[in-house]
């Protein structure tokens, strides 16, 4: 690493017990994806059918990690993680979102938190990254009431298989995200643009969230349960009242439609009196459960316009003021990942777990073989350095993830945006540990047990 990259060699004053994690989800990195038994989840449709992915890349090989876990494994412990994040795939557990399972699956995660928790690291089980079994999807998907008890099936046979090993577990991943892209934007699966539709699937999600933290409780002993939010401020691209009043109704759909039912109890008002036909008595009783954390995922704010063709009205901004970065295309705001920790702490009154945060990038190995991705490091110095300032100030933050371990499949880019400490060549999966990854290695080192005090 060249001289001018920042030293990972600096002390946060964190608790003793931070966790520093590495984070990364099954359709992503996976592949396998009509092996031993696994069966289509919405996400092959979109790459198979739909189209709208960069290059009609799909996640059928992704980085093999179905094969290859055990080399990654290895890897994590030789960045020095104590925590490992992944997602299970729901259709490669139960071919179908229900009934008949498919034990080859089960088999497979079994291996991967045995290797897990045998290299010393915490196995941290996030149940739904986005990936629905397209069998659930083809009988109305979370815009069918009954999906909650779908995944509260689902959450009983993992608590069950692994629920011995397993005791991190996050009921979903970004609710707002694959709800808002999938049933209103269209920038990802399953690809619908429609206000009811969107509306069901956001209150049945939150039921499942609900029901699948009960299970997990009442089935895991000694269990730490938590959901995971992307949560980014959302500011008005211009001053006019149609991009202030976009904003406002954005930032409800995009930081505050699950988290307010979940840890206050209530939809936020904008959204709320659309939300009322589809609640029932008791309904936000089910979904306002105790949680022990709350998972933050943040990469930047969003800018928000007016714009009367979507289906709510807004959509996705400028940043006019910025420079953006020369290599991602996006600004980078480190103020903005303190104050949204610091607004957390203050709103929800939860431990944060910051359980993604990275930056991504067009990274290629020089013709010595080295990946110097120092533009990454820049941006996890940053960052960390803002989450030292939001843990001064009061917020009580409790680990850290980065997205990612692995450059991988990423949505609607394709493979085309790298976000991996590890560099992926997915001509002959070669994984080359990226300057970041020694960067990480120091960080932890030096915010590690006793020395952090
Ligand atoms: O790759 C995604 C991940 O699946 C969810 N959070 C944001 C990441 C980067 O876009």
């Amino acid at each position: 690493m060249s001289s001018t990259m920042p030293s990972g060699a600096k002390r946060l004053g964190l608790r003793s017990d931070f966790v520093w994690g590495v984070s990364t989800s099954a359709y992503q990195i996976e592949g396998a994806a009509r092996e031993d038994g696994r069966g289509p989840s919405i996400w092959d449709t979109r790459c198979r059918t739909q189209g709208g992915v960069w290059n009609g890349d799909t996640g059928d090989v992704a980085c093999d990690h179905y094969h290859r876990w055990p080399e990654d494994v290895a890897l994590m412990k030789d960045i020095g993680v104590a925590a490992y994040r992944f997602s299970v795939s729901w259709p490669r557990v139960l071919p179908k979102g229900r009934g008949r399972v498919n034990d080859a699956g089960l088999d497979f995660y079994d291996r991967l938190v045995d290797g897990v928790l045998e290299a010393g690291i915490e196995p941290w089980m996030c149940l739904y990254h986005w990936d629905l079994p397209q069998a659930l999807h083809d009988l109305g998907g979370w815009a069918n009431r009954d999906s909650a008890g779908w995944f509260a099936d689902y959450a009983v046979l993992m608590a069950r298989r692994f629920g011995d090993r397993v005791k991190r577990f996050a009921t979903f991943n970004e609710f707002s995200v694959f709800t808002l892209f999938g049933y209103a934007i269209d920038w990802a699966a399953p690809g619908i643009t429609d206000r009811a539709t969107h509306l069901k699937a956001i209150h049945h999600v939150n039921l499942a969230h609900g029901a699948g933290v009960d299970v997990l409780r009442d089935h895991v002993p000694g269990v730490s349960i938590g959901a995971v939010h992307n949560r980014q401020a959302v500011h008005p691209e211009s001053d006019s009242e149609a991009d202030r009043a976009a904003a406002a109704l954005l930032d409800e759909h995009w930081n505050r439609a699950f988290c307010d039912p979940q840890i206050l109890g209530h939809y936020p008002p904008l959204i709320a009196r659309d939300m009322e036909p589809y609640i029932q008595g008791g309904d936000l009783a089910r979904i306002c459960r105790p949680q022990d954390w709350f998972g933050l995922n943040h990469y930047g704010p969003i800018f928000a316009k007016a714009d009367p063709d979507t289906t709510w009205g807004f959509a996705w901004g400028e940043d006019k003021a910025a420079t953006p970065h020369p290599l991602l295309g996006w600004a980078i705001y480190p103020d903005a990942f303190r104050d949204e920790l610091l607004l957390i702490a203050r709103r929800y009154k939860l431990p944060i777990v910051v359980t993604e945060n990275g930056c991504g990038g067009n990274d290629q190995p020089t013709p010595e073989g080295r990946i110097e991705d120092a533009h990454r490091i820049a941006y996890l110095d940053l960052y960390t350095d803002k989450m030292k300032e939001a843990a001064a100030a009061g917020a009580d933050i409790r680990g850290y993830f980065v997205w990612s371990l692995l450059d991988n499949f990423e949505w609607g880019s394709g493979y085309g945006n790298r976000f991996g400490l590890i560099h992926v060549d997915y001509e002959t999966q070669k994984r080359t540990a990226k300057a970041s990854a020694g960067w990480y290695r120091e960080l932890i080192g030096a915010n590690s047990s006793v020395m952090n005090r």
